[in-house]
């Protein structure tokens, strides 16, 4: 190995490789449930523990209470009302409820619609019925143009503030060729922040005053942070209130950053920490200095894993559970195509990172154990992982 290669994995997480990662195990959990591409699990604030499975190809179920249980029940049926044209990354992609769901009943979802292609972000309500939704409750919030079938995100969670964040791709094909990451006009390679319970002149949401560019005439209100590809899989930890993201990068690096207002990730002027040349070759072939504007500063993914590791990387809780004590305060996270789970922990008073332990490394990478699409706390706070091919599997400890 060079040593330029060498800087690069240890700037990356490198040294933590050797450290004994706690022993955990995967068992699979609500085997005899009809699951197809789930994306997301959601448990409302409302003190039911009803656990909410979001499937990619478009409906939500609440799984049984016992896991051992056939039976669960369809809570909403979008299926005939997205539009998708590549089911790959298009379909029913996000679930957040209110944060006072028992008084409000209103819950938020991220879709994709065609003609034009877009991402829609709406609101729906709850039925008379607890555990059926309304179709017909539909209000559109906003619908993000997508240019291309890939790279939509659509993660939504609520913040400790109460406000939503809706994480949007960079517009998709590759290489950032649509430019819209850096782009302040345009809502794409953004974390977007709303307030669901107001409406600012004109908008179905209000805009939150302390939003960063609410004084920048030339940049949407709605921006919270920017210059991401394709955000997959993040968290508020309940604890610190730091927001951690995961952002799939193109053809080096997979990274995990620490989402703070006004903050740019850097794509498409790095993949990584590292500059994306792929950009400079573009910008030239249009006759542009491919120079990143002075002044600019880029924020650096708290940690990265190259493709010797993965090749997708999908986030991600901060887990706060009993069962594993050895991981708490740990951002749980995987790898798509590789089968990688990993748990890292960063300090916030050092700002950097101690720990990134390797929790499951699966025996053949050609099939591994599980495709992670998402790691969620289930209601008492342990960790559930979404497998891409149609199941669910827990983390629990090996002893
Ligand atoms: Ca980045």
């Amino acid at each position: 190995m060079n040593r330029f290669a060498t800087l690069i994995i240890l700037s990356l997480g490198m040294p933590f490789a050797l450290m004994a990662a706690p022993d955990i195990k995967l068992l699979p959990t609500y085997e005899k449930v009809e699951v197809e591409r789930p994306v997301s699990i959601q448990v409302p604030n409302d003190g039911s523990d009803r656990h909410f499975l979001v499937e990619q190809t478009g409906k939500i179920k609440i799984l049984p209470s016992r896991p051992e249980s056939a039976e669960s029940v369809l809570f909403l049926d979008l299926t005939h009302s997205i539009g998708v044209e590549k089911d790959f990354e298009e379909g029913l992609l996000g679930l957040a409820f209110h944060p006072e769901y028992k008084e409000t009943g209103k819950f938020y979802l991220t879709f994709s619609r065609q003609g034009p292609k877009r991402l829609v972000v709406a609101e729906y309500s709850v039925s008379d019925e607890a555990n059926s939704a309304d179709p017909a409750s539909e209000r559109v919030l906003l619908e993000v143009q997508q240019p291309e079938w890939n790279h939509n995100s659509g993660n939504l969670m609520f913040g400790p503030d109460g406000f939503l964040y809706i994480c949007i791709g960079d517009g998709g094909l590759k290489n950032g060729v649509h430019l819209l990451s850096q782009k302040l006009t345009r809502w794409n390679g953004k974390v977007l922040r709303i307030d669901v319970d107001s409406r600012s002149d004109g908008l179905e949401y209000g805009i939150p005053a302390g939003n960063p560019f609410v004084d920048d005439s030339l940049a949407c209100p709605e921006i919270w942070a920017y210059g991401l590809r394709n955000p997959w899989g993040g968290a508020f930890d309940p604890e610190t209130e730091l927001f951690y993201l995961a952002d799939v990068g193109q053809n080096l690096w997979e990274e995990i950053n620490l989402i703070e207002g006004g903050g740019n990730y850097g794509w498409d002027f790095r993949e990584g920490n590292q500059r994306f040349a792929t950009r400079d070759a573009f910008m030239e072939w249009l006759g542009k200095k491919p120079t990143e504007p002075k002044g600019l500063k880029l924020i650096d993914p708290i940690h990265g894993y190259s493709r010797a590791d993965g090749l997708s990387i999908t986030g991600g809780f901060v887990y706060r559970g009993d069962g594993i004590p050895d991981l708490n305060g740990h951002f749980i996270y995987g790898d798509w195509k590789f089968g990688n789970i990993w748990a890292l922990n960063y300090d916030a008073d050092k700002k950097e990172v101690t720990a990134n332990y390797h929790l499951d490394k699966p025996e053949d990478l050609k099939n591994p154990t599980v495709q992670p699409t998402g790691f969620y706390p289930d209601a008492d706070g342990e960790p559930l992982v979404l497998d891409w091919r149609g199941a669910i599997f827990r983390i629990v400890a090996a002893n």
